[in-house]
This record gives structure tokens, sequence and C-alpha cells, in this order.
């Protein structure tokens, strides 16, 4: 069974995460979306409401599930017996500390990470920068899938 895990924050999922998990699951056998948890980061959402939001987004995907996971990802993949971690990369700037994470985890562990590159329509997207641009009432729609649209609107109307 080829297995991969797709890790992120997903604070919200894009349409550029779904691009990269909807291209990984054609790949691989099962595929496990990971929201790593950073306790020193507050999210716009919470973690079960990201995973609520990813399963929405991927129920079409039926080798797809979603998990989450507090601490190291290779400590991750070596408990879930997962030899590929699968990256999304928009344009260099994200190689520098991709390339390191990518062998220090290889070093770790052994297991390896697989870069995709995103589909030049979503180089430029990522969820801090959409919300940033909804916060000031800027139009995202087109930058999401519908339910993470209708539920962004709703916490950035309950924040005032
Ligand atoms: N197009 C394509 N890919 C994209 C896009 C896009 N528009 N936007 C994001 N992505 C990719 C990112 O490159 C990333 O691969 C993934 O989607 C998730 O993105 P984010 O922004 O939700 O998540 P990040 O980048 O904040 O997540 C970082 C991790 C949590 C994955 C990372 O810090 C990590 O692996 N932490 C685990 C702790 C650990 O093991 N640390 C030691 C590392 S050596």
């Amino acid at each position: 069974m080829r297995r991969a895990v797709c890790p992120g924050s997903y604070d919200p999922p894009t349409n550029g995460h779904l691009d990269i998990l909807e291209r990984t699951a054609a790949v691989f056998d099962e595929v496990v979306v990971a929201v790593l948890i950073n306790k020193s980061k507050r999210g716009l959402f919470t973690v079960e409401e990201r995973m609520e939001m990813l399963g929405e987004v991927v129920a079409h995907l039926p080798n797809v599930r979603i998990d989450s996971w507090h601490g190291l990802l290779v400590d991750y993949c070596r408990q879930h017996e997962i030899r590929a971690i699968v990256k999304g990369l928009r344009a260099v700037s994200d190689f520098d500390y991709e390339l390191q994470m990518a062998q220090m985890n290889q070093q770790l562990t052994g297991v390896e990470t697989l870069f995709m590159p995103t589909k030049p329509l979503n180089s430029f997207l990522s969820s801090s920068l959409v919300k940033e641009v909804a916060t000031y009432g800027g139009d995202v729609a087109h930058l999401l899938p519908d339910t993470v649209h209708r539920r962004l609107l709703e916490r950035l109307g309950e924040q005032g």
C-alpha cells in the first residue's frame, strides 16, 4: 500500500491545498491530510473546525482521510507506517525552508518528501493572504471551496 501524508496548518484550506490533495490522491493508494497542531500559534479556526472543513472538501476522494497531530511529523509517519510526505511548492521562496525540513526528516527516520508544484493559478495563494484580504472586505470567493468561503465569512462576521 502506497501511503502519503499531506501535512499543514490548513487555517483555512484553500483551492491551492485542494488541488495538491486531489493530485496526491491520484498517485497514492491512501492519503492522510494531517492538521499539525501548533500550540503557540492561535488560528482563526480550531483544529476541529479545520478537520471538518477538510472532510467536506475531500468528500469526493475515497482514499483520503483527515487526522491531526501534535509533535514531530516524522513520529506521525513512523506510527502510521507512512513513507512519503507530499508538500505543495508555490515559489522558490517556499523551497529554502521546505528543503531543510525535507533533509532533516529524511535524516531523522528515512521518510521521503516529494514536492508537487502548484498550478500557476494558485501560486500566489496562501491561507494567511486569503484571511487578510477577507478581513478588509476583499472578495476571496474564487480562492476557496464554497463551504470554506461561507465559514470564513461567518467567522469574520462573528469577530466583528
Ligand atoms: N499551492 C500549492 N501548495 C500550497 C498552496 C498553494 N497555493 N498553499 C499551501 N500549500 C502547501 C504548502 O506548501 C504546504 O506544503 C501545505 O500546502 C500546507 O500549507 P499550510 O500553509 O496550511 O501549512 P504550513 O506551511 O503552515 O505547514 C507547515 C507544517 C505544519 C507542515 C510544518 O511546519 C511541519 O511539518 N511541522 C511539523 C513539526 C515538525 O516535524 N517539525 C520539524 C520539521 S524538520
